[in-house]
């Protein structure tokens, strides 16, 4: 998106408020991550709110990385540089935003399922939803249901994620979500599914409340279903 011969010789420092997050947005893009950390401090120091700087800095350059990946216009190795990018920005907000009792917009718990150790899918949905404002806990891979059952009994999640890259490890998440039915708390948690070989009969076969077929989706769904859950009190 950016000329990054030009970006070298910018000072982010000499920009106006809205130069810079211009500026921020297409280093997001191009993952820069130096220079969303500096751009973060920058805000902060110009008496921005943490969460003016999250939302309209950060989270506002995400989606558009989000929306080019969805439109398979960035691919996989662009959209984990950005999604880096992004971290190091998180990385200095995190503290403050927990001091000043920002209220991430829900809380999620993700893993790829048991006997698969396929983790870049996952990573890439995890970073995402933090970049959307999640709070993500990310139980790594080879889950047995044990490890789900433990995690949303310790973290109680808005969601869980569960991933699965191979045909023989897919058919493990109704293992999970049957388990659920049969411990009563099912509907506790709006349960979303993804990874390549899944489709949405899939999805709805295993009993989860969505298939997401790439990150982008997986935080529209996410953002979508929690707000319904919530306006349904
Ligand atoms: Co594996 N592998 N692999 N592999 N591997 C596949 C999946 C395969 C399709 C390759 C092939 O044969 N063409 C094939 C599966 C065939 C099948 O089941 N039908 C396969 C196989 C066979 C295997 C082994 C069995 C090989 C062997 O040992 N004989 C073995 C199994 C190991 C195991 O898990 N037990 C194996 C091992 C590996 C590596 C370790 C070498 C490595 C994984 C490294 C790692 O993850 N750290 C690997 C890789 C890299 C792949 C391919 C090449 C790439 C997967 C990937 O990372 N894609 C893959 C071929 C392919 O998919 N083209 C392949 C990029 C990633 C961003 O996409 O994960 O789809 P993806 O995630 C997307 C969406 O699916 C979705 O959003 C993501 C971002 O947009 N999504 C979610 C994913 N999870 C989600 C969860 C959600 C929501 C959305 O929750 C809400």
């Amino acid at each position: 998106m950016s000329d990054n011969q030009y970006d070298e010789d910018i000072d982010l420092g000499s920009l106006s408020d809205d130069e810079l997050v211009e500026q921020m947005h297409d280093d997001l893009y191009d993952g820069i991550d130096e220079e969303i950390a500096e751009g973060t401090q920058i805000l902060l120091d110009r008496d921005w709110t943490p969460d003016r700087v999250l939302n309209d800095a950060l989270v506002s350059g995400m989606n558009i990385v989000g929306i080019d990946f969805r439109d398979g216009i960035l691919f996989v190795p662009e959209v984990l540089m950005a999604a880096n990018a992004m971290k190091a920005g998180m990385a200095i907000l995190r503290p403050l935003l927990a001091e000043t009792g920002a209220e991430p917009i829900g809380k999620a718990v993700i893993g790829t399922v048991k006997g698969d150790i396929h983790d870049i899918g996952k990573n890439l949905v995890g970073m995402m939803w933090e970049g959307a404002g999640f709070e993500v806990i990310d139980i790594g891979i080879n889950n047995p249901v044990e490890n789900y059952l433990s995690a949303l009994e310790e973290h109680k999640p808005d969601i869980l994620g569960m991933s699965a890259l191979l045909t023989t490890t897919m058919p493990y998440m109704k293992v999970v979500i049957d388990t659920l039915i049969e411990q009563g708390i099912r509907d506790d948690y709006i349960v979303l599914v993804g990874g390549a070989p899944l489709n949405e009969e899939f999805g709805i076969a295993v009993g989860a409340d969505a298939y997401c077929r790439d990150a982008a989706v997986a935080v529209e769904t996410a953002k979508h279903m929690i707000s319904e859950r919530r306006a349904r009190g």
